[in-house]
């Protein structure tokens, strides 16, 4: 079993259900399942400047899937719940992107964990640091919990 780290975000439609449906959907996916609490968050990258407030949670569980069977598993999930892939960015009903899988990195077409950018992201960093903070990215060797104090740094003083 390889404990794993899923960023749920919703902006479109009935954010609401779309956090609970997927944390349904998570529970029966992966064992041990633990759900952050959910935080409204700007949306963040380029061209969501006029995009509607994200709901954001992270859940962690443990799961005997390879990489690519969790990521497969996590877009049919997503395709349920009303996910259209319109253009890069787009709003969407829901988002399920994996963060982290255990200790492992991985790099292949389409799917990159520990999650590129997730080092930089308040809205992923918050809510895992709360359920898991001493899990440990195999990038940097630290634990989420550091790498949280080490984003807020400026912001906390
Ligand atoms: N997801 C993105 C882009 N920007 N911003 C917030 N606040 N929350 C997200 O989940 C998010 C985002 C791409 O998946
Ligand atoms: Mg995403
Ligand atoms: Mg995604």
């Amino acid at each position: 079993m390889t404990r794993v780290a899923i960023a749920i975000g919703s902006n479109l439609g009935d954010r609401d259900r779309a956090i609970a449906f997927a944390t349904t959907q998570l529970s029966t996916l992966l064992d041990n399942l633990e759900v952050s609490r959910v935080v409204e968050t700007w949306p963040l990258g380029e061209g969501t400047e006029n995009q509607p407030l994200y709901l954001n949670a992270v859940a962690v569980g443990d799961t005997d899937l390879s990489p690519r069977e969790l990521l497969d598993a996590l877009m049919a999930i997503e395709t349920e719940g009303g996910r259209e892939r319109p253009y890069p960015n787009a709003p969407r009903t829901l988002d399920l992107d994996i963060i982290l899988y255990g200790d492992d990195i991985v790099s292949e077409e389409g799917l990159e964990v520990p999650h590129p950018r997730f080092r930089d992201r308040f809205f992923v960093l918050g809510p895992l640091a709360e359920v898991a903070p001493d899990m440990v990215d195999p990038v940097t060797g630290l634990r989420v919990g550091e790498l949280l104090r080490e984003l807020l740094r400026d912001k906390t003083r």
